[in-house]
């Protein structure tokens, strides 16, 4: 029990002190964001995969339950002595300030906050321990030292929580909510064309053409999503550059703003999978910018930088070729970004995955060669050049469903951003490829739904889709992971009907 009590007296004392320092500061997170950094990518990939958006939340569970059964043991073997004890509260103390030292984002004084959770820790196991050890003395007072240590317990835990809170609700007095609320209706100079109602088969089971900003999926290695108020942030264009240029968050407002919708999709969706997401984002051409700024010849990376330190790496001629749209959003489905997806400003390269096209909380581009950077997933084993594949994904019928037989319709989505999708075909147990009826094409980045109508009889059947791209290539059937740009395979979904 005094384990665990000091163990909950540091970490709510660094979180405290979080609450000045910054958020990101306090151990338990700050060691968590160490942890996410260095997770070897087929584990981050098999996490983000199996726990979806709850990830993080698995991930701090788990440092929860291994730091409460150290600190427990520590105690049980602090018995005769408080050293072991000690070692395992210094120890955890020592790993939170190599944490918080390793976050690119954190300076010198953020260290106060491991720092105050190894004091705090210490000295409660410390002080804990010589009242507890003064009960089981021989010649103590048993009733009233035992009441003694009880009391100083509960102490602790009232202190912990207060402390704990204390952190909790100074760093939501920092939050980004109201800063992207004053920033009132983005209206764009050049609006999206409306999206037709036959874009989509909703009714049939596919996904709305546009993805609710609450539905759109999310992936960044942030365990507490950053917030920058747009007074705060600002956007520095350097590197190979003919001059150096800085953008406030007026500055990009006031420009004449452009509408486009987009479909991003994740690198890590596996075949099947829902890492993918339709927006209308609103904001300036990346390639105004870099005009503005004149890149250099031999330049050949775009590397971004967020706030939190998490970096990419794009072609600049992805980001410069008008054909392409690539941006600088600012507004997604006529709201300001929201804030776990990227605001104030995040990148938007329409063809590219994520990871290498889609920065969030942007503050930093630097103009540059692939030789003098390396970006986050890069130097974790992702692919350099990693352009969305060609993909096709079956909604309905879902795995395993059972429907009646007859007559059923056969939904879905593709999409070859970029290229465009020219045909979807489907086959039902081993029957002939089938070509499915493709929803009204919205623009070639965006996503495709389709539908198809089959007879199938009473019993187990499987139906498999696959998708060609305009420039006539059909997607393969060979099985390819994720790691390291992107998966392949056809969908296939197994039913029965009755
Ligand atoms: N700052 C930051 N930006 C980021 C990431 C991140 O981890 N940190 N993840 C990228 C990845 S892998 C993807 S797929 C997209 C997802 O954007 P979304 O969460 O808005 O859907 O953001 C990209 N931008
Ligand atoms: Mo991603």
């Amino acid at each position: 029990m005094l384990g665990v009590l000091a163990l909950a007296a540091a970490l709510a004392a660094g979180h405290l002190v979080a609450g000045f320092v910054g958020v990101n500061a306090s151990p338990y997170l700050a060691v968590g964001n160490g942890a996410i950094d260095l997770t070897p990518v087929e584990l981050k990939d098999f996490a983000v995969r199996t726990f979806g958006t709850y990830d993080k939340l698995v991930l701090l569970s788990g440092m929860a339950v291994v730091m409460v059964l150290v600190a427990a043991v520590a105690g049980l073997l602090s018995r005769r002595t408080p050293v072991p004890g000690l070692v395992a509260i210094a120890g955890f103390g020592l790993v939170g300030l190599v944490a918080v030292y390793a976050r690119p984002d954190l300076g010198v004084v953020a260290l106060l906050a491991p720092l105050a959770s190894l004091v705090a820790g210490v000295g409660t196991f410390a002080f804990l321990h010589r009242l507890a050890r003064r009960d089981a003395a021989p010649d103590a007072a048993a009733g009233s030292s035992r009441r003694t240590v009880l009391l100083a317990g509960a102490g602790v835990v009232a202190g912990a929580g207060v402390a704990g809170l204390g952190g909790q609700l100074l760093a939501g007095t920092r939050d980004a909510a109201s800063s992207r609320e004053a920033v009132g209706r983005l209206v764009p100079a050049r609006t999206a064309p409306m999206i037709p109602a036959d874009a989509g088969f909703a009714k049939l089971g596919t996904p709305e053409f546009l993805t609710r900003n609450a539905n759109f999926y999310r992936v960044d290695t942030a365990l507490t999503v950053p917030q920058v108020r747009t007074e705060d942030w600002s956007l520095r264009l350097h590197g190979m550059v003919d001059r150096e240029l800085r953008y406030g968050y007026g500055d990009i407002r006031d420009r004449p703003l452009v509408e486009r919708t987009i479909t991003m999709t994740c690198v890590s969706n596996e075949v099947g999978g829902t890492y993918v997401s339709t927006a209308n984002f609103v904001g300036v051409d990346l390639a105004d910018l870099l005009e503005e700024a004149g890149v250099r010849p031999g330049a050949e990376q775009l590397y971004s930088s967020s706030v939190d330190g998490w970096t990419s790496g794009s072609p600049v001629a992805a980001a410069l070729d008008r054909a392409c749209g690539a941006m600088l959003a600012i507004g997604m489905n006529g709201e300001p970004l929201p804030i776990e997806h990227g605001f104030p400003a995040r990148l938007v390269i329409p063809g590219l995955y994520g990871y290498v096209s889609a920065t969030k909380w942007v503050t930093d581009l630097e103009v540059t060669t692939w030789r003098a950077r390396q970006a986050y997933w890069l130097k974790r084993g992702w692919g350099r050049e990693a352009p969305i594949k060609t993909e096709s994904r079956i909604d309905t019928p879902k795995g395993f469903e059972t429907v009646p037989s007859g007559k059923i319709r056969v939904a879905g989505v593709a999409w070859a951003q970029h290229t465009g999708i020219e045909k979807v075909e489907l086959r039902m147990d081993d029957g002939p490829w089938r070509e499915a009826t493709l929803s009204h094409e919205v623009n070639l980045n965006t996503w495709r739904m389709w539908w198809l109508e089959f007879d199938v009889a009473p019993g187990g059947h499987q139906v498999v889709c696959r998708a060609t791209d305009k420039s006539g290539y059909t997607q393969t059937e060979m099985r390819a992971g994720t790691v390291p740009d992107g998966a392949t395979g056809w969908h296939s979904i197994a039913f029965t009907a009755r």
